[in-house]
């Protein structure tokens, strides 16, 4: 069975949205899987430390069998094959790769919270999802439309 899973992508060191385009490709590579949908690329002022670069986002839709933890597997080692470099917490890196939604699973483990614990307060997780999923529903958080509209000002760009 296929599981619907949409990734948050986000990149800000390297050339970001050729670090994004290329995390596309190698999502489209995985094993049992296929890539399906990807929004705009999407320019952002950064969340933390404001003395970084501004941040290219995407969101895309992969259908896949993997289970959320080797997806979560299989993530980190894209991050690592494309050179991820992370300097501090909450600072600059040349690719980040998230599960936000997972069919409508609901998961909290060590390792991996399902919804992804921040995505509701984020416009640039949150504006390419609705672009590619009109209406989805964040398991216990409501319609993507309605969170968008409870974030103060948002100031994102399509590339
Ligand atoms: N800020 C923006 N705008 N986009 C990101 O993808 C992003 N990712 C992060 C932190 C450092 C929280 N800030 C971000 O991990």
């Amino acid at each position: 069975m296929d599981h619907r899973v949409y990734l948050g992508l986000g990149a800000n060191l390297d050339q970001p949205a050729e670090q994004i385009r290329a995390a596309l490709r190698s999502l489209d590579g995985l094993p049992q899987s296929r890539l399906v949908k990807s929004s705009a690329l999407y320019t952002s002022s950064p969340l933390g430390p404001q003395d970084q670069p501004d941040y290219v986002n995407a969101v895309c839709l992969l259908e896949t069998q993997l289970a959320p933890d080797e997806l979560l597997h299989q993530l980190q080692r894209l991050e690592i094959e494309q050179g991820r470099v992370k300097k501090r917490h909450w600072g600059e890196r040349t690719i980040d790769l998230d599960i936000l939604l997972y069919d409508d699973l609901q998961l909290q483990s060590e390792h991996l919270q399902i919804p992804h614990s921040q995505m509701h307060l984020r416009d640039f997780v949150l504006v390419p999802l609705a672009e590619i999923a009109p209406g989805v529903v964040i398991p216990g958080l409501g319609k993507v439309e309605e969170l968008i509209s409870d974030l103060q000002d948002s100031f994102l760009r399509t590339l």
